[in-house]
């Protein structure tokens, strides 16, 4: 290899994110911890995920969490090792997260801490034993000074995250990164330097594509306006591909860099649909819509304007190109 193709000015997320403090000038630091300490969470959840059929981590832990999904021991490791880093951070005041039903208290070393973090630490962790890609989801807020970081105090829509993102953990480790109104940052892990490289800078994702991705599985529940809408991608002159995995990280990630929608709209059987506010919808929204795309719920609002009633509280989402998700808003429209 000559010496002139080896790239020796690699942007790291550290150096991205020194890059970004500097830019602030009113920056302190605190949030440039709190995403290192995000960094080594989902460095070690990568590095457990690739190893756990060599360390006999497949399958249950025998427990149950807090909506009644059985625990993978996975799921469990991944909990716990994101919320020792966002303790051990010194950042977080609290984390919400999708395995615990009470809010997870983080500031023990530093009670003034200001942030709250709302994670899923594994989704897609049905996927697991078969190899599939999975992810963390996460949304960064900043509390009100004084804050005691309630639970009422984190019932937050979207429009109030400082940054979220998701990585996803398949053939490589990708991380999508997003702040408030900035661009929409992709790196991969590199993992013989240790590091996440910016590898995809400033996503814009495609206006349209002739892709859908949904549990077609629970067609028998939906709504008339959300049958109409699938049947007409199928009638489309030429018709749409389908691409399901059933990890969602994995299929927004594909959503974002090849277009299309992902949809999981609430139905007959969950009337709230079933992916979760804080942690999984309005993260994924604002990554979408900071990529030039749209998220909505299944009422049609801005699913990042949506405020959840709990911590866990669930919607129903059509998140991806701008023209795909305005095709479901026309139909809906219709139907009144
Ligand atoms: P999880 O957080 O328990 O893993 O569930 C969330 C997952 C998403 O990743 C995915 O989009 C969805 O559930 C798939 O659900 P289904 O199996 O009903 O199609
Ligand atoms: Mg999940």
């Amino acid at each position: 290899v000559g010496h002139e193709q080896v790239n020796t000015n690699i942007v790291t997320l550290t150096r991205f994110l020194t890059e970004e403090q500097t830019k602030h000038k009113e920056a302190t630091g605190d949030f440039t911890l709190l995403c290192h300490a995000l960094q080594f969470s989902f460095k070690s959840i990568a590095y457990y995920i690739r190893r756990a059929s060599l360390i006999n981590l497949g399958g249950l832990a025998g427990s149950v969490n807090e909506t009644g999904d059985d625990q993978k021991k996975l799921d469990v490791i991944g909990n716990d090792l994101f919320i020792a880093a966002m303790k051990s951070s010194g950042r977080v005041k609290v984390l919400v997260s999708e395995e615990e039903e009470e809010l997870i208290p983080c500031d023990q070393l530093n009670p003034n801490a200001r942030y709250a973090v709302a994670c899923d630490p594994i989704d897609g962790s049905s996927n697991l034993d078969a190899g599939v890609s999975v992810g963390t989801i996460f949304g960064v807020f900043k509390l009100a000074e004084g804050s005691k970081g309630t639970k009422q105090e984190l019932l937050l829509p979207g429009t109030e995250l400082v940054a979220a993102g998701f990585t996803m953990y398949g053939a490589s480790t990708q991380l999508v990164l997003t702040m408030k109104d900035g661009p929409v940052n992709g790196f991969t892990m590199d993992t013989s330097l240790g590091e996440f490289i910016l590898t995809h800078p400033d996503m814009k994702m495609p206006k349209k594509r002739s892709i859908y991705s949904c549990n077609e599985g629970n067609s028998k529940y939906w709504h008339e306006p959300v049958l109409e809408w699938v049947d007409s991608l199928k009638q489309a002159e030429k018709p749409y591909s389908a691409r399901y995995i059933g990890s969602m990280v994995a299929d927004a990630y594909r959503t974002l860099l090849y277009g299309g929608i992902f949809a999981y709209p609430a139905d007959k059987k969950s009337p709230k649909g079933k992916l979760r506010i804080l942690y999984e919808c309005a993260p994924m929204a604002m990554v979408f819509e900071n990529a030039g795309g749209q998220a909505i719920d299944s009422n049609m609002r801005r699913m990042v304007e949506v405020v959840p009633e709990s911590i866990h509280d669930r919607s129903g989402i059509f998140l991806g190109s701008y023209d795909e998700v305005q095709k479901v808003i026309e139909i809906h429209k219709k139907h009144g």
